[in-house]
């Protein structure tokens, strides 16, 4: 890095990346407005990038009559928005409205129905394009990623911020979306950032300034405080993040849990999180071969449970989550039936496993004999995103606190310390032949 890259007074353009010596406004060379300049601009390394009205910017770019007018995507099977552009957004369309509400807000919008196969396509080729710039890239959905790019500077002949700036000029150019850049020191604030200046944005969130920034911001800033977390917030008279961070770690951790100390550290600016690629094994499960073939619900319900807590106990274990789960039955004349169903998000946790496990496998009591029954995960991360506080189900989100709260008990005390109603007295009747685990390919993990 040549010794002007580091001073933080030189700011760049972001759209010609000429260096700009003097605090002007525009660009010395473009007359481009977009200048960046920032006191650790040059130092940091966190970057979440992601994609602006993703589908919508697709359609638009393959449709130029477009370009003017509101676009809604979305009136498929659910008949919700699945985004809209921003002139559709300064009506107040919104993503996962319902469509009758978004039309009634913007009558002149033009609908397209999603085209799945095409944003995938898109959504690879920004995938590769980030992979260019460094192996370290945490896909966090279709449109978005995080990126560390600590070590890349020799590589681009550039610090992390201008790889980036070229980075969405080059995603613009060749691919014709746009992107929003967030560039901070810890995966938290790359998020929170990218979503400041959305579209087309490039903000950036230092070490020194984080206190300040997230002091005035609503709680829900913080990830997986959404609107149920908040009103139990609410409740308790916090609404700002400002408030948290007069708070004791230990006050927080009472009223809350382990999701006290998320909103202890993260209100901080706190989060040592590491973007990581997801885990290369493909799947995450557990198998029960059985001494005689069952029917009964009672059994299956109970193999099941245990089965999903062994999952679980080994996706915590190497800190991943999954987000499709399967049930896997062999009956006794040797047929598989394999069920799946994919989540809102990816999960670690027991309980969920096995109620989405359970209702896969109530259609398949149907009288038939198993002999064989296995659960798993697949669609594999990391588990940071995983388990929102804030699932959609509140007797979920009880029931996840309760599994956290028997986590820690189990840590302490080992794992036959608790028993659930599922399996309590019953892991003996129902001895399996075998029990297996399995990991998907690539992993070297046995059970535990
Ligand atoms: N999506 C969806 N239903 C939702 C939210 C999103 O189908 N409730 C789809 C459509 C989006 C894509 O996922 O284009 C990416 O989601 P984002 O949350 O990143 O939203 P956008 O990219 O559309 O907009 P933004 O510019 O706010 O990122
Ligand atoms: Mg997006």
């Amino acid at each position: 890095m040549s010794a002007i890259d580091r001073d933080p007074d030189i700011g760049f353009c972001r759209d010609c990346l000429t260096y700009q010596e003097e605090r002007l406004h525009r660009c010395a060379h473009c007359g481009s407005p977009r200048i960046l300049r920032h006191d650790e601009l040059y130092a940091l390394t966190v970057a979440h990038i992601d994609c602006d009205a993703f589908y919508a910017t697709v359609e638009k770019r393959d449709n130029p009559e477009l370009a003017d007018k509101p676009v809604i995507i979305g009136g498929g099977r659910r008949g919700v928005v699945s985004t809209a552009c921003y002139l559709a957004r300064i009506h107040g369309v919104r993503s996962a409205m319902p469509m009758f509400k978004a039309l009634k807000a913007c009558p002149q919008a033009v609908v397209i129905k999603p085209d799945m196969e095409k944003y995938s396509r898109v959504g690879k080729q920004v995938r590769r394009m980030m992979e260019e710039l460094t192996p370290l890239v945490q896909p966090i959905s279709i449109d978005e990623a995080f990126l560390e790019l600590a070590g890349t500077q020799v590589l681009h002949r550039n610090p992390p911020a201008r790889t980036l700036a070229a980075f969405a000029r080059r995603i613009e150019d060749e691919i014709g979306i746009t992107v929003s850049v967030g560039l901070s020191y810890c995966k938290f604030l790359a998020k929170v950032a990218s979503d400041l200046e959305k579209p087309r944005g490039f903000s950036v969130i230092g070490e020194a300034e984080a206190i300040d920034f997230l002091k005035d911001m609503p709680v829900t800033t913080i990830w997986g405080v959404g609107k149920a977390f908040a009103a139990t917030l609410e409740r308790d008279g916090i609404t700002r993040i400002g408030q948290l961070q007069e708070m004791e770690e230990g006050d927080l951790m009472r009223r809350y849990g382990a999701i006290g100390q998320r909103l202890y550290r993260l209100s901080r600016g706190e989060d040592a999180r590491q973007v990581h690629t997801r885990d290369s094994a493909k799947s995450v499960s557990a198998e029960t071969t059985f001494n005689n073939d069952h029917a009964d619900r009672e059994t299956l319900v109970a193999v099941l449970r245990s089965l999903s807590e062994k999952v679980s106990r080994r996706l915590k274990k190497s800190d991943i989550a999954g987000q499709t789960v399967v049930l896997k039955l062999k009956s006794a004349d040797f047929k598989i039936r394999t069920r799946n169903r994919r989540l809102d998000d990816p999960t670690c946790l027991a309980d969920r496993i096995f109620h989405t496990g359970l209702s896969l496998l109530e259609k398949e009591l149907d009288g038939t004999k198993y002999r064989l029954l296995g659960i798993g995960v697949s669609d594999l991360s990391s588990a940071d995103l995983a388990d929102p506080p804030d699932l959609v189900d509140t007797k979920a989100t009880q029931r996840a606190v309760a599994e956290r709260a028997i986590d820690k008990v189990r840590d302490k005390f080992g794992r036959d310390a608790v028993e659930t109603g599922y399996t309590f007295g019953r892991q003996r009747s129902a001895r399996p032949q075998r029990d297996r685990d399995a990991t998907g390919p690539k992993s070297g993990q046995t059970g535990d």
